[in-house]
This record gives structure tokens, C-alpha cells and sequence, in this order.
């Protein structure tokens, strides 16, 4: 009976961030390997998710985190008790955002689920970004103005 004690988790990791980050540092505190099953572009479409960057390089951003010792694709929502006995798991972990919803792997191992990280999440990078390029209304305002200006030149 091997002593190890293997835990794994699962998501998108889309735009990876310091909430991401927390969570799979907690987790590596809690076994001697960490699993991600990150979900594929494809099964995110069926979660009804957009994601900014693809698997594979969401997949490799992971697993290149110093506390993550392997990675493997989510494809679907079914695979979790497989895994759990394929990779020999003891301990399942997600955010609390996932409360009671992964308690049924309670009877192939432990369910631990993670307070998330506050004030940070993939949805408020996105909305950040765009407000970062999006062009203040006073400029368009005057853009306007000059072209009004400019036409009456012409006139
Ligand atoms: N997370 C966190 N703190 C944040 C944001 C995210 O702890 N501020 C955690 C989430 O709770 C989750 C993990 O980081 O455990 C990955 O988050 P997402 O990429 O949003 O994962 P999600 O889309 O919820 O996919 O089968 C399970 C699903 O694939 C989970």
C-alpha cells in the first residue's frame, strides 16, 4: 500500500492568476502529488464558457507550476471517478464556488473543497482588459468635433 498520497483538481485556468495559483499551492500542502485535469477547449464549449487561451497552452502554463506534478485533459464531466481510480487519487479538491456539488466521489475518496481567493477571477480580468482598451468617451467626443469642424470647411 503505497504511503503517497495523491490529490487532483480540476478547471480552465483561463488567464492563470494569483486565485489559480493560491489554489494549487493549498492543494500541493495537502498530498505528495498534485493532478490537474485541466478542461479542453472542447468541454469548456460545453460548459458554456469562453476562454481566452487555448488548452494546450493553458495545459503547459500549469504544469510548468513548480507544486503541480502532472497535468491531463478534462473532456468531460464524467471522467472524475475514473480518474479517481486510475491515477489512484485520495484526495478531490475544488474551490467552494463547487460546494456539494462533487460529493458523490465521497465513496472513492476524500472531497475537500477550498475557500476561493477574493477579488480575483478570469471574469474580472476580462472586463478589466476591455476597459483598459476601450477608448474614453471624451476622445470619441472630440474626434467628432474635429471631423464636424473639418466638414464645414469643406463646405
Ligand atoms: N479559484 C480560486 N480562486 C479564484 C478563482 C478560481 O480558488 N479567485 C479556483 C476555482 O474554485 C477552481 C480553480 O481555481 O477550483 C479553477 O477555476 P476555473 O478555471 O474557473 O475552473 P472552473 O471553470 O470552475 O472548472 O469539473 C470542474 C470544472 O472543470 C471547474
Amino acid at each position: 500500500m503505497s504511503s503517497k498520497k495523491t490529490i487532483i483538481t480540476y478547471g480552465t485556468f483561463d488567464m492563470f492568476h494569483i486565485g489559480h495559483l493560491k489554489l494549487l499551492q493549498r492543494l500541493s500542502g495537502l498530498a505528495d502529488e498534485l493532478i490537474v485535469a485541466i478542461s479542453t477547449d472542447e468541454f469548456n464549449r460545453g460548459k458554456g464558457k469562453k476562454v481566452m487561451i487555448p488548452y494546450e497552452q493553458r495545459a503547459e502554463i500549469v504544469e510548468n507550476i513548480k507544486c503541480v506534478d502532472r497535468v491531463i485533459p478534462e473532456e468531460n464531466w464524467e471522467q472524475k471517478v475514473t480518474d479517481v481510480k486510475k491515477y489512484g487519487i485520495d484526495i478531490f479538491a475544488i474551490g467552494d464556488d463547487w460546494r456539494g456539488e462533487f460529493d458523490f466521489l465521497k465513496e472513492h475518496c476524500e472531497v475537500v473543497y477550498l475557500e476561493r481567493t477574493k477579488d480575483i477571477s478570469t471574469t474580472q480580468l476580462k472586463r478589466s482588459l476591455t476597459n483598459f482598451i476601450s477608448i474614453p468617451k471624451e476622445d470619441i467626443i472630440n474626434a467628432f468635433e474635429i471631423i464636424e469642424a473639418l466638414k464645414k470647411d469643406f463646405e
